[in-house]
């Protein structure tokens, strides 16, 4: 069972130590880097030894965080994981499984948190973690420069789509304006992470478009890539996920469905639906799992049969919405 701690005991654990590594999970984000990093310059602001370990690399859009990355120059007498919400989010390359299973504290807001840290600072109404790491650094009594608030900036604007999801509240906008005083570049930023592409995005996108398709009379929208695909277009693996907003984001469209073909010849689905539609519910059966609108799953077999599984779930999901709607 792990500890339940308030933002001053956090604040007050880190302090005190010193040696300390900060882990994030595998497929780093914004907010799971941009909180390594502003964690890793508050406690070098301290004089403290600190330093960043993540199983994957950090995506190239990211690289202005440039956190400082751990490679077993210290014996860690404090390790903090932010933004992970299970051990099986850590990866397990490199030096990662050695630290994975000693967490002492964990800041995070995803409400699924297992509790695998001895201590947790959880916040589930937290729209980032970086909105809650924000508060901790402040409470160590580090004053927030500019580079630390464009990396919790980064946090906070990815998780919330730039300000649009709807985990974001008033409070979120009170901690970005805090940022933006400390100095985050909001332009820049933005246009980093919402209006650039890269040229392989931008080829994947292509592809994926060019095979839209639509069923049960019109409520869901389909695209699809292929491992050649994916491999022709030189895109990032992360950059494929911008792919998943595209069918949802279709006038009259209720759920929306994204396959992308993973090297062992699965199929990767995202489930994306408009509210009042359970997209957790469509993936569920299907040995998947995830959030109210944004949910996944992975499945053996052609894209045929993968198709027809998920629309068989998606039909009955949205049967059942329209029933109790009535
Ligand atoms: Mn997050």
């Amino acid at each position: 069972m792990t500890e339940p701690l308030h933002v001053e005991q956090a604040a007050a654990k880190l302090r005190d130590a010193d040696n300390i590594l900060i882990l994030c999970h595998k497929n780093p984000d914004g907010d799971t880097i941009g909180c390594g990093s502003a964690l890793y310059d508050a406690l070098a602001s301290l004089g403290k030894t600190a330093a960043v370990l993540c199983a994957d690399p950090i995506p190239r859009r990211f690289r202005y965080t440039q956190p400082r990355l751990f490679r077993g120059e210290f014996e860690p007498s404090l390790v903090v994981a932010v933004d992970v919400a299970g051990l099986q989010l850590f990866g397990d390359t490199g030096l990662m499984p050695a630290y994975s299973r000693r967490v002492d504290l964990c800041i995070d807001h995803h409400a699924g948190n297992n509790g695998y840290a001895q201590y947790t600072l959880l916040d589930a109404g937290a729209a980032a973690t970086a909105e809650l790491l924000c508060e901790v650094i402040e409470a160590m009594g580090v004053e927030i420069d500019p580079h630390m608030a464009d990396c919790l900036y980064t946090g906070l604007a990815t998780d919330t789509g730039c300000f649009r999801f709807a985990n974001t509240t008033a409070k979120t906008h009170r901690i970005a304006a805090r940022l933006i005083e400390a100095g985050a570049r909001v332009e820049e930023l933005n246009t980093i992470l919402f209006a650039t592409k890269t040229r392989g995005q931008m080829e994947a996108e292509r592809m994926a478009r060019s095979h839209l398709e639509y069923a049960l009379d019109g409520s869901c929208a389909i695209i699809w890539l292929d491992r050649d695909e994916i491999e022709a277009s030189q895109a990032d693996p992360s950059d494929l996920e911008e792919l998943t907003a595209l069918p949802i984001g279709i006038e009259g469209v209720k759920i929306g469905l994204t396959f992308r073909q993973q090297p062992s010849g699965s199929w990767r689905v995202s489930i994306r639906t408009v509210k009042g539609v359970d997209a957790v519910a469509v993936a569920r059966r299907l040995g998947g799992g995830g959030h109210l609108r944004a949910a996944g799953c992975e499945l053996l077999g052609t894209l045929d049969n993968a198709k027809s599984a998920v629309l068989a779930e998606a039909k009955a999901v949205l049967e059942d919405t329209s029933c109790r709607e009535s």
